[in-house]
């Protein structure tokens, strides 16, 4: 049987399609590269302020990306409350506040985990100042990815190195106000290759526990070895209650950061059935859907705008899965029926369902096109000069 959505009540489906939100990151939008090159392109932002301006623009042709993620300090300002009104007056919210102590030079040796105690005061310090903007900008999450690791056996203490973490992190835990949260993210190797000091979600999850229920899990799609079940780290997430954001992203080899859903998008469409099962749609299901990805080749606005899309998409098919005929086919121990009740799915067209959806919210079918005519592009080059880099690495 193949899903017909033509003559299907698609009605529930298109109010959570309706509902999503999809966070964007304020890196995606400044020039990004390897580290080999990076390609500046024309008319990037210059400020935090042009970045919003830019992930403002995503919102507007998708309906869907109201919120944008910063990262201090690269986003740093003198007065986030302004900053904050700028981003309202555009329609969108300043979202999860990422920490960064990975590029100052006393870093070297890691931050939380550094044997020295005076780095590792500096870095819990960077974070009680992230908790005080997400004060200014009413950001509810602070994102923590250390890059926290070691080279070498023997280079130090991997013990001694989780009682440090778990230190510095409950003094951060300490300092959250009552709707805010920590996410915390892992990653299985990159820059240190040895060991790393939060490489999987278990490790991650371990410190989440024992600092509270305002600790949760980010699941970066990027940071997993090739082959990982990453569906089943979603579902384990979520029946502890601890799945707390994604950072979407594609990946061919390692952390690729292309475009969520460019590279493997029937995994995607695995991760949203995972969640659309669990009832983690809901916007208040405390799921942060965020992407975090560079757009090194690609313009940006309009690769944000695919990614979007790509989510959403990966997200439809997931809400037609027809659940009763899953369930069934389970229980009858039917192998190939199940089976089939989700490839139908994954196999049927949503565009024309998400497109119509767009048209019913008063948006134009096609954002790429729509943002392609709207002449914003040429604007910024005209306009911009001497764009800024996002910054290392995402
Ligand atoms: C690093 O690999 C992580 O994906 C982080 O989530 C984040 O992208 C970084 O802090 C930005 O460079
Ligand atoms: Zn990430
Ligand atoms: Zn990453």
């Amino acid at each position: 049987m193949t899903i017909e959505l033509q003559t299907a009540d698609t009605t529930a489906v298109r109010e959570a399609l309706a509902a999503q939100t999809i966070e964007l990151p304020s890196w995606a939008f400044g020039n990004s590269g390897t580290r080999f090159k990076v390609f500046a392109q024309p008319g990037v932002p210059r400020d935090p302020y042009e970045k919003v301006a830019d992930a403002a623009q995503v919102h507007k042709y998708t309906g869907a990306a109201p919120r944008v993620s910063l990262h201090i300090p690269w986003d740093l300002v003198d007065d986030f409350a302004d900053l904050r009104s700028y981003a309202e007056g555009l329609g969108v919210q300043l979202g999860a506040i990422n920490s960064n102590v990975f590029q100052d030079d006393d870093y070297m040796l890691g931050s939380l985990c550094h044997p020295d105690a005076k780095v590792r005061r500096k870095a819990v310090d960077a974070h009680l100042k992230c908790i005080e903007v997400m004060h200014e900008t009413g950001s509810q999450d602070l994102k923590i990815w250390l890059a926290d690791g070691l080279n070498y056996p023997g280079q130090d203490n991997l013990r001694a190195r989780q009682d440090r973490l778990a230190e510095g992190l409950s003094e951060i835990y300490a300092a959250l106000g009552p709707h805010q949260r920590i996410i915390l993210e892992y990653k299985f190797f990159e820059p240190s290759f040895y060991s790393t000091d939060i490489p999987d979600w278990g490790t991650s999850l371990l410190h989440c526990m024992a600092l509270g229920e305002q600790a949760m899990v980010v699941l970066d799609t990027g940071h997993h070895a090739p082959g990982t079940n990453i569906e089943f780290i979603v579902a384990q997430l979520l029946r502890v209650g601890r799945l707390g954001a994604f950072d979407f992203n594609s990946r061919f080899y390692a952390d690729d950061d292309l475009m969520v859903g460019a590279a493997d998008p029937f995994q995607l469409f695995r991760i949203m059935n995972e969640i659309v099962d669990a009832d983690a749609l809901r916007p208040d299901s405390g799921v942060n859907f965020m992407l975090d990805q560079c757009h090194n080749i690609e313009p940006k606005i309009p690769a944000q705008i695919r990614s979007v899309m790509n989510v959403q998409e990966a997200t439809a098919k997931a809400l037609i899965v027809d659940r009763a005929a899953l369930h069934e086919a389970q229980q009858a121990s039917d192998v190939l029926g199940a089976h089939s009740v989700i490839m139908d799915a994954y196999n049927t067209d949503v565009r024309p369902m998400l497109a119509d959806l767009r048209r019913e919210h008063g948006l134009d079918p096609h954002p790429v096109g729509a943002y392609a005519a709207s002449g914003y592009a040429e604007r910024i080059v005209a306009e911009r000069v001497g764009g800024a880099q996002a910054g290392w690495g995402a």
